[in-house]
């Protein structure tokens, strides 16, 4: 494998499309993913504007994405992938050279596990939250609303600031001694905090200190900016 890993050239790689909303948290995801691999260049976005609901109309979810949700990664062949979590594994391997997904089984395990707490715990809880218990998307988008439902999950969400800021205090990233993709949902879950103005506790200052770090990361800095055109 390590031989590939000399050869591979992005330029060769075939173009990618991206259904995509710019500012969207989850999005976010996939954008900072894409600028950590350096494969920005080898995408082309199309806007799908949420707050109209161009998610949710049947040819969207009939020919994109079942789940009418953003992002959808599009590939040459007609492929399309959903789901941040299988959209950045994708990218992530595509060069041989995994450096958010785990390169080991011990890697690649813990980084799973953290990823999938810092949507459940986090970046879900928020979303839920901002889907139920404020206007989310507005009245003609969020057709059902359970309000209690959502506090409830705006409830988990504070609770899992305190998680990760425990584990913050005693590793440098959430998934260990390395970035990942699971540092990246959690960003997200800070990212759509801000939106819906859920604060992180004053005293969760690991978890305080780790965003202010990740925020001056080029990736995330630059996330919405990367798909307008350059000059
Ligand atoms: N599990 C999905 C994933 O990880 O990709 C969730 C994707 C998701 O909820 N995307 C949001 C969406 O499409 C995009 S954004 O709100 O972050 O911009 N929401 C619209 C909706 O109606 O749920």
């Amino acid at each position: 494998m390590s031989s590939d890993i000399g050869k591979f050239d992005a330029t060769k790689l075939a173009m990618m499309e991206i259904y995509d909303f710019p500012r969207g948290p989850y999005p976010a995801r996939v954008r900072i993913a894409l600028a950590e691999k350096n494969l920005r260049s080898r995408v082309q976005f199309e806007m799908v504007d949420l707050y109209k609901g161009e998610h949710k109309k049947p040819d969207f979810v009939a020919t994109k994405n079942y789940s009418g949700t953003l992002p959808v990664l599009e590939l040459d062949d007609g492929t399309r992938i959903a789901e941040c979590t299988a959209i950045t594994e994708y990218l992530d391997t595509l060069d041989g050279a995994p450096i958010l997904t785990g390169r080991t089984p011990r890697e690649k395990g813990l980084i799973h596990m953290m990823n999938k707490r810092a949507e459940l715990e986090l970046l879900d809880a928020v979303s839920v939250y901002f889907h139920h218990a404020t206007p989310g998307l507005g009245p003609d988008v969020e057709i059902y609303q359970n309000a209690e439902w959502g506090f409830r999950q705006r409830d988990k969400a504070i609770r899992g600031m305190y998680y990760f800021d425990g584990v913050l205090k005693k590793q440098k990233f959430v998934a260990g001694e390395l970035f990942s993709m699971a540092d990246i949902t959690v960003i997200a879950g800070l990212i759509f905090a801000g939106v819906v103005k859920l604060p992180v506790p004053a005293e969760c200052e690991a978890l305080q200190g780790w965003y202010a770090r990740m925020q001056e990361r080029p990736s995330v800095k630059n996330r919405v900016t990367m798909s307008e055109p350059a000059g």
